[in-house]
């Protein structure tokens, strides 16, 4: 049988990946951090037995989780990332020419020193001027830093579990719009409607209660186990099907997934998604 490294949902189901080797496994002040050498996903980050990214298919997750704020927002000067210790965020941030400043807040150093050490193939823009990271939490960031407004936000969290549940309520949302620039775009990893659809849901009517448009769009991350990803785009202006062609002409040849199409295909909705919103 060998070796396998099993993600459990709720006691109900698991995605198991076959492991080569376990490179590095220690522990945080804040938690567990592995990571691990697969058959078939290559090496993967995982952070209190949940798998967070892999070499495989991390494209799928960084990609969208950037590049449909980025193309429709009206400036994107200054962006800031909570989260996304691995890189794999400010590295598709920085792909932009036009942001000027890329501030990353990561509450765990050791997930930012592991990444960089055993997914440098993740994580290739930490040498970038554009790029402050510090090591602070987010939820205290946003509640009280008097830094100047942002253009964009990116959420980079892990699951609404635990101490990440703190990611995803009320008042951090809220800190995190305070943040913003009027009309500035926030966009973050929602969980899956497939497979955790109340906790998806839920996400969606606390962001309603902040913004004026808030819009979720779907794809697939199979390491997440679920089938399909969410990510939501809110915004209290702005459209997100009407992109900036030319910010997705400089980024579209250098991505393995994003493109024009799949922009304006990841917001269309199956039945049951808008019928859970009520759309
Ligand atoms: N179920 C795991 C969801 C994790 C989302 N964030 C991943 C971080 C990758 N940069």
């Amino acid at each position: 049988m060998g070796l396998w490294y099993d993600e459990t949902f709720d006691d109900h189901t698991r995605l198991g990946l076959r492991v080569k080797e376990t490179l590095f496994s220690g522990r945080s002040q804040y938690q567990k951090i592995e990571v691990i050498d697969t058959v078939g996903f290559g090496r993967a980050l995982v952070i209190d037995d949940v798998f967070m990214t892999s070499e495989h298919d991390e494209f799928l997750y960084h990609e969208m989780l950037v590049h449909p704020a980025l193309a429709t927002a009206r400036s994107i000067e200054r962006v800031l990332v909570i989260g996304g210790g691995d890189g794999g965020t400010v590295r598709e941030v920085l792909r932009h020419p036009e942001v000027q400043d890329c501030v990353m807040v990561e509450i765990d150093r050791m997930v930012v020193d592991v990444s960089k050490k055993y997914l440098p193939g993740i994580g290739t823009a930490w040498d970038d001027a554009r790029l402050e990271v510090r090591f602070i939490d987010g939820v205290d960031y946003v509640k009280a830093s008097s830094d100047e407004p942002y253009d964009v936000i990116l959420l980079d969290g892990t699951d609404p579990v635990g101490p990440g549940m703190l990611l995803f309520d009320e008042s951090f949302f809220r800190g995190c719009k305070r943040m913003l620039v009027p009309g500035g775009i926030m966009a973050l990893q929602s969980e899956s409607p497939l497979l955790m659809m109340d906790v998806f849901v839920g996400i969606q009517h606390t962001l309603r209660t902040l913004f004026a448009e808030v819009h979720p769009y779907l794809g697939p991350v199979p390491l997440y186990g679920t089938g399909t990803w969410s990510w939501t785009w809110c915004s209290d202006t702005g459209e997100p099907l009407r992109p900036i062609p030319e910010r997705q002409e400089a980024i579209v040849e250098g991505s393995k997934a994003y493109n024009e199409a799949l922009h304006q295909a990841a917001f269309a909705l199956p039945n049951y998604v808008k019928r859970a919103l009520r759309l």
